[in-house]
């Protein structure tokens, strides 16, 4: 799809997918629970949710799995995790235990290609996954 750039934040700029949802929710285009924000991060509940706490944690800036947020190499993957675990700690989840899932690829389940970290919890997780 076609891209643009999109500032918030004073001076923050990140790539933008036109045709990509997540960058829509981003852009308070769509509507979504959000429940933490960081600068470079945003946190909502997931529509189906698979466990009694399940959030997706997103980078603003639109990469299409975690290998290219990685690749990425300026400390935003960090920042990702560290804003699921911000949010399993407000979820009350953190000690209890919870999941951080990248499903990275179709073959993985990926649906949704701009890089989601699930956090889930409030539950047993079996393992291994399905
Ligand atoms: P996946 O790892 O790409 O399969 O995860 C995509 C998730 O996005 C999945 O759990 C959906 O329920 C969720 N989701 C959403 O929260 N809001 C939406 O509008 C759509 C999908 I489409």
């Amino acid at each position: 799809g076609g891209h643009r750039l999109a500032t918030a934040f004073a001076a923050k700029v990140w790539h933008v997918e036109t045709d990509c949802l997540f960058c829509k929710i981003v852009a308070k285009e769509i509507p979504a629970t959000i429940v933490y924000e960081t600068e470079r991060t945003l946190a909502f509940r997931d529509i189906n949710p698979q466990a009694p706490t399940h959030v997706l944690v997103i980078p603003k800036g639109h990469y299409r799995d975690a290998a290219a947020l990685a690749a990425a190499d300026d400390g935003l993957a960090d920042e990702v995790i560290k804003t699921a675990h911000a949010v399993a700690v407000q979820e009350g989840v953190h000690e209890s235990g919870y999941r951080l899932v990248f499903n990275t690829g179709p073959g993985a389940g990926q649906t949704v290609f701009h890089v989601h970290a699930h956090v889930l919890g409030g539950r047993d997780l079996g393992w291994p996954p399905g």
